[in-house]
């Protein structure tokens, strides 16, 4: 048994990125599949949110940390340029990421429909409705930045790109989401591209247990 664990469940964005950064990297994992809050995911992360990582005596939690750990840590092509310069320009990507990309394309929108909380269960229009004006400008600076190489930093994929695929795979599973994308020729020609990586194409979540 590997003795690497990607701790959370296979349909967290977060934790797919860390599957991709082990599969991209040839570093044998064992997927860990547990929900946020559970006794495993708490065990690790202060706030019990999901990935956490083990790997012998190293504990992690934070998708950031986890997919910085995978690539230093591990043989293989490194995920993100050494040099000061590109190493800067994944970590800016990133951060980006999880602080503005996410809360609002996927906590915000996308979350509206997988988990609503109406009291029917149907999407929360008044959330989406309220993230639809905001999103354009992020779909526009995604498809600018993957325009000239395909990548959003260099000419090869990184952990700026591990950690934006998973978002944009999401957004390809609602209406207006994926009408943005679609009007955007780079970037859906980007998610095209590497959804057919078999790092990714292998670990393409499940769908959400109906409850
Ligand atoms: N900044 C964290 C975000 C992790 C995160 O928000 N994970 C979600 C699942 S996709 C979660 O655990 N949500 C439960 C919660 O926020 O309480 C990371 O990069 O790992």
């Amino acid at each position: 048994m590997p003795d690497l664990q990607i701790i959370g469940a296979p349909q967290s964005n977060f934790v797919w990125a860390c599957r991709i950064a082990c599969g991209e990297k040839g570093v044998p994992y064992e997927l860990v599949p547990v929900f946020p809050h559970t006794p495993e995911a708490e065990a690790i992360h202060p706030l019990g949110k999901i990935p956490a990582m083990r790997h012998g005596d190293v504990t992690l939690y934070e998708s950031r940390a986890i997919l910085h750990y995978i690539d230093h840590a591990f043989p293989g092509a490194p995920l993100a340029p050494r040099d000061p310069v590109g190493g800067a320009l994944v970590e800016q990507w990133i951060s980006l990421h999880n602080t503005a990309i996410d809360p609002l394309l996927l906590r915000q929108y996308g979350l509206a429909y997988v988990f609503p909380g109406t009291s029917d269960g149907s999407p929360d229009r008044a959330r989406i409705d309220a993230a639809l004006p905001k999103m354009g400008p992020h779909f526009a600076l995604l498809d600018r930045a993957v325009a000239t190489t395909g990548f959003l930093v260099g000419d090869k994929l990184t952990l700026a790109d591990i950690t934006v695929l998973p978002l944009l795979y999401y957004m390809t599973k609602f209406p207006e989401s994926s009408a943005m994308l679609a009007a955007k020729p780079a970037l859906s020609a980007y998610v095209e591209t590497l959804l057919a990586r078999p790092a990714i194409a292998d670990t393409i979540p499940p769908p959400m247990p109906t409850r």
